[in-house]
């Protein structure tokens, strides 16, 4: 059962949504407002409130994981962190993420800027839709949310106090568990079909895997290199064909950078694996442009900074980009891996209606994944990973 931390929390309905937006003054007293829950995520509650005039979106966290229900008690504080890291990602990328009008800390929810003439990434990518700006916008905006709140562009008080602000072990605690771990031992919340059941055997049996799965959680552990969304997969961006928007940083926390970036490049993979040959090069080409424009930008930021000598150093750029790489193609790995046999599936795979097809990409997902654990160390370029993906395709 879960305990409430905070004793005025009370969770809204359609009718105290609207009237709470009514006393913050966003929309006048007599004004005829639409409400709807629209959230179809794993822990909140989402309100999107309409007038002829304007919308807000209230996101109220629930002192609960909605996924698996009151069991499973979660922390109300998420939903303040989460604000907090929007506005600090704003402070980088203000054209990538929504504006927050207000914040309740009380009530654990925040009232944002409403998004719905977007669609959410990993829907529009399972209907074919194409978003030519997105890979570009999330280089962008991976490169300018990491490299901004990392050593490289703080004063080291400064970004330790950073560091405390965004602690979020609750949440940390669920990828730590739902990606590194659970996952790859027998444990009751993992969840795959009977027709994996082989692969799994081999998966839990193989403990050159399991040692480098170690290796990885442990830098997610311990290695506070930038404030991270924590939680970047499609799921988490709305987009169009001329703007995109990162939502949802709840998970947010002091970690490492290739963490944000191989999530990221894991939920195109899917894509790039689910569908025919013809679409799948677009996606390709989406795996290929976001680690450009990452290293676009981070390589002209660190150019730019004064605030830390060694960025000087010939070959400390480098060495620091081939840590980033190596990191993202290791978390890629482990997240291909959790999305089938884990607890949080995704609906690009389990979406696929044919049992047998499905059956082939998950056993790729599966395969691809251990090997991206493994060959982390050789897969050094994005043709490599290109190549190494295209073994795997079905
Ligand atoms: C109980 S939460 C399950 C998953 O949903 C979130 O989006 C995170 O990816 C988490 O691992
Ligand atoms: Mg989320």
């Amino acid at each position: 059962m879960a305990v409430l931390e905070n004793i005025g929390y009370r969770a809204l309905t359609e009718e105290s949504a609207c009237e709470y937006v009514k006393s913050l003054n966003l929309f006048l007293p007599d004004e005829k407002m639409t409400v709807e829950e629209i959230g179809d995520g794993n822990l909140n509650y989402v309100f999107r409130i309409a007038s002829n005039r304007k919308s807000v979106i209230i996101k109220q966290a629930l002192p609960y994981a909605k996924v698996v229900g009151e069991s499973w008690p979660l922390t109300l504080k998420r939903a303040k962190l989460e604000a907090e890291v929007l506005k600090k990602h704003g402070e980088a990328v203000p054209h990538l993420v929504p504006a927050v009008l207000a914040t309740d800390e009380e009530l654990a929810l925040t009232v944002m800027e409403d998004l719905s003439h977007l669609t959410i990434v990993r829907e529009g990518l399972i209907q074919g839709n194409h978003y030519p700006k997105l890979s570009a916008d999330i280089g962008e905006y991976l490169a300018k949310t990491l490299f901004l709140t990392s050593d490289f562009a703080l004063h080291p008080f400064e970004k330790k106090k950073l560091v405390a602000k965004f602690s979020n072990p609750e949440l940390c605690k669920i990828t730590e568990d739902l990606v590194f771990t659970d996952p790859f031992f027998d444990v009751e919340t993992n969840d795959f079909e009977a027709g994996l059941a082989e692969s799994v055997q081999q998966l839990w049996a193989n403990d050159k895997l399991k040692l480098e799965v170690a290796k990885i959680k442990y830098a997610f552990l311990t290695e506070a290199e930038s404030l991270l969304h924590g939680d970047l997969h499609t799921g988490s961006i709305f987009a169009s064909k001329y703007e995109t928007k990162v939502i949802d940083p709840e998970f947010g926390f002091y970690g490492p950078i290739g963490f944000d970036v191989g999530q990221y490049i894991a939920h195109l993979i899917f894509q790039v694996l689910v569908r025919n040959e013809n679409d799948r090069m677009v996606i390709r080409q989406q795996i290929e442009e976001v680690w450009d424009v990452f290293s676009y930008h981070f390589s002209e930021a660190w150019q730019n900074s004064v605030v830390h000598p060694f960025t000087k150093v010939p070959g400390a750029l480098e060495y620091f980009l081939a840590k980033v790489f190596k990191d993202a193609i290791g978390v890629a790995g482990c997240e291909l891996i959790r999305r089938t046999i884990g607890l949080s599936h995704v609906k690009d795979l389990d979406g696929i209606e044919d049992s047998s097809i499905r059956l082939d990409v998950k056993q790729a997902t599966i395969q691809l994944g251990s090997s991206l654990i493994i060959n982390r160390e050789n897969i050094v370029t994005i043709s490599q990973l290109l190549k190494e993906l295209e073994v795997y395709t079905p």
